[in-house]
């Protein structure tokens, strides 16, 4: 039994983080996604759309995602790992690197991004549409 977790803000949910959590599905048997807190976006500066429970609630119900947790801190994925019986620690490569200390306690994996989508320019095109 192979656990997979990933963590993200999934605000305005498309087909990148679709393709993703697929892929990553795919490399065990279980997906956790830890889906970030208002207030924890508010930590990475971050500004969100979407209100967390609406984006949980997405995630939630992605077929391919078994279970949903708040994300509400960078300190707590070494707990999450522990407490979950976490194998792979899974995320997009734009955070190549940033989380290899993660590797005393599971696998590390970086994903390739899918190209020409994103929330930033989903809002764009808002803004024009
Ligand atoms: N993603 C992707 N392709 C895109 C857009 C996003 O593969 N076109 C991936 C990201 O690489 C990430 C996941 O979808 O793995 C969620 O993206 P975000 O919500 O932007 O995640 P982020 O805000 O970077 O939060 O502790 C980790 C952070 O909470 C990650």
């Amino acid at each position: 039994h192979k656990t997979i977790i990933t963590y993200g803000t999934f605000d305005m949910f498309h087909i990148g983080h679709l393709k993703l959590l697929k892929k990553l599905k795919n490399m065990g048997d279980e997906l956790i996604v830890a889906v970030s807190t208002e207030k924890f976006n508010l930590v990475k500066k971050k500004k969100i759309l979407i209100p967390f429970e609406q984006r949980i609630e997405i995630v939630k119900n992605i077929k391919c995602v078994d279970r949903v947790i708040p994300e509400e801190a960078w300190g707590q994925k070494i707990k999450d790992i522990k407490k979950y019986g976490v194998d792979v620690f899974a995320i997009g490569n734009d955070w190549k690197g940033e989380f290899n200390f993660l590797s005393n306690y599971c696998e590390v994996v970086y994903l390739d991004r899918t190209e020409d989508i994103s929330t930033t320019e989903l809002k764009k095109s808002l803004i024009e549409f």
